[in-house]
Formats: structure tokens, C-alpha cells, sequence
């Protein structure tokens, strides 16, 4: 199969499968259930899901597995742009082509979509997981809670909002890279290798090139911010400079941003070798997070 017709199936399975565990309009509360499937489904690029995918095909593991196992980082993932975009933190108005959660809604029902939302990952991960043993399970739930709260993506937030304005040096920009954005692009690797029967080693050099694909991502995204248009981006472009963020392009300029994504993206490359043909997945979601236009 090739790689845009699997990335396609894998964005479709991802859609299928949060739509099965989001619960439908009908049911009370009717407006929170209908915010909530509103700021999930129908949108973004699920790369999150796909990486859990492209990661558990190493292991030849159970796609239903890695279903679960990937949208429940999804569902993690799309709290947190419900709560990024509230007016207590980045307050914007458009998100994945449409008007933000709380903009269509309102603020408080948008808090609570965050919070339902959160809940709802863990208690998607926590089902019965066919294959998978108690004591796995349990490895797999720590590891989406260490990298989603003050350790990991929450922390990192918070690290953000106090940069506004500040001057950061880019070992300082990538600590809280690492966190906001990469902690959660780490967990959607490991939970997928965790549905296959990885070793602690592998686990390890896996962790390894998720570090490197999750600050190629923001890097990318910086990038974006600064070059493409709100149309293609679907949210604001430009935003970080209008809210005086440290990013790497206006901390290193955009050519040395770029040099940057180019060094990244080899070192993830570098960091699959010993999976051979194994890693075809994961080599080549490295190269769509570098070539993505959104
Ligand atoms: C509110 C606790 C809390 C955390 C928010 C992830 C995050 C932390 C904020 C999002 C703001 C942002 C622009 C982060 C940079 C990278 C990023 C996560 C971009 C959005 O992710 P994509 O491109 O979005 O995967 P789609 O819409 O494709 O799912």
C-alpha cells in the first residue's frame, strides 16, 4: 500500500473510532456531547493516531489495539486545542478551518468539552485491550498521564504562557517544546510500540526518534505560522508574532529554522536504523510531518 492511501485508511479508522467512543448528541448533556464531537471529529491531520499506527507496524501489532491506543492521545490532543484557543490562554478564533469550541459554543461549555475530553482518553485507554496484559495496560495509562500533565503537554503550556514576551534562548525554546508539543507526539510512539511487543531497548531508541520527530514538528510548525496563510493553515497564521512568542524562527531566522527541521529530520531517520523495512512508516510520517503544508 502506498503512503498517502495507508495515511488515508489510518485517518479514517481514527475518525471511526472516536466517533464510536464520543457519546452521541442524544444523550444528556446533549450540548456538551454535541461540543464535544464538534472540537473532535471531522478535522486535523491525526498525526498523532498515525504515529501510534506507524509505530505498532514495526511490531506487527493489532491494528484494533492501536486504534484505541491512538485515539486516546487524539482525544488528549484535541482537549488541549480546545483550551489553547479559550481567551485565558491563546484566545483564537479558528481552529481546523472553523470557528473555535468556545467561539461556537461558549467558554464554559468549551472548559468542560477539555475536561470530558481528557477523561474520556483515559477511560478509552483503560477498556478491555485484546493481547494486551494488566501490567502493560497499566504501563500504557501511566505513560498518557505523565505525558499530558505538569511533567509533560500542561506543563509545557505553562512554560509557553510565561515566555510571552520573554526573550528565549533555543535551549530554552526546545525544554518547552519537548513538553508541549513533543511529550504527546513521544506518547503516540511508545503507546503504539507498547501494543507490540517491544523491548525496553527498542522502547528506548524509540523514545529517542520521537524526541527528534516531535521537535521537527514544532519547528515545522513555527515555520508555518510564520510563512503560510490562515486559508492553508486553517487557524490564525502569523500568530505567534503578533503575540511576541519565542519561536525558532524569529529567535534563529527563518533560513536557520529551516537548517534546523533539515538537521531533525535526519537525526529521526538516524534514530529508526536497525528497525530495516520495519520502520517504513514511521521514515515516512518523518517525512510528511517536513513536507505537510498544514
Ligand atoms: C491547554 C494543557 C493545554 C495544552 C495546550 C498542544 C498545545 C498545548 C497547544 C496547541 C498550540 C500549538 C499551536 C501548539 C504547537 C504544535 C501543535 C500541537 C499544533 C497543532 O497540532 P496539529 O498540527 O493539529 O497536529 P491538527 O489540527 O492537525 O490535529
Amino acid at each position: 500500500m502506498d503512503f498517502p492511501t495507508w495515511m488515508s485508511a489510518i485517518q479514517q479508522r481514527a475518525e471511526s473510532a472516536l466517533d464510536a467512543v464520543l457519546p452521541a448528541p442524544t444523550f444528556a448533556p446533549a450540548r456538551l456531547h454535541d461540543a464535544m464531537r464538534y472540537a473532535t471529529l471531522g478535522g486535523g491531520k491525526r498525526v498523532r493516531p498515525l504515529l501510534c499506527h506507524a509505530a505498532g507496524a514495526v511490531f506487527k501489532a493489532d491494528e484494533k489495539v492501536l486504534d484505541t491506543a491512538g485515539i486516546a492521545v487524539e482525544l488528549i490532543h484535541a482537549y488541549s486545542l480546545v483550551h489553547d484557543d479559550l481567551p485565558c490562554m491563546d484566545d483564537d478564533v479558528l481552529r481546523r478551518g472553523k470557528p473555535t469550541c468556545h467561539v461556537e459554543f461558549d467558554e464554559a461549555t468549551a472548559l468542560l468539552v477539555g475536561d470530558a475530553l481528557q477523561t474520556l482518553a483515559f477511560q478509552t485507554l483503560s477498556n478491555h485491550l485484546p493481547g494486551i496484559s494488566p501490567a502493560r495496560q497499566l504501563d500504557m495509562l501511566h505513560l498518557l498521564a505523565t505525558a499530558s500533565g505538569s511533567r509533560g503537554m500542561a506543563g509545557g503550556q505553562a512554560i509557553d504562557l510565561a515566555a510571552v514576551g520573554q526573550t528565549l534562548t533555543v535551549g530554552e525554546l526546545e525544554f518547552m517544546h519537548i513538553h508541549k508539543t513533543g511529550a504527546l507526539i513521544r506518547a503516540a510512539v511508545l503507546l503504539g510500540a507498547h501494543c507490540g511487543e517491544a523491548t525496553p531497548e527498542q522502547l528506548e531508541r524509540l523514545g529517542h526518534y520521537a524526541n527528534r520527530a516531535g521537535l521537527l514538528f514544532q519547528v515545522v510548525d513555527d515555520i508555518l505560522d510564520a510563512e503560510a496563510s490562515t486559508a492553508t493553515l486553517g487557524k490564525t497564521a502569523g500568530k505567534d508574532a503578533a503575540q511576541n512568542k519565542p519561536t525558532y524562527v524569529n529567535i534563529l531566522g527563518a533560513a536557520e529554522a529551516k537548517r534546523m527541521a533539515a538537521e531533525l529530520r535526519q537525526e529521526a531517520h538516524d534514530a529508526l536504523a536497525g528497525f530495516g523495512d520495519a520502520a517504513e512508516r514511521l521514515h515516512q510520517l518523518t517525512d510528511f510531518i517536513v513536507e505537510r503544508s498544514f
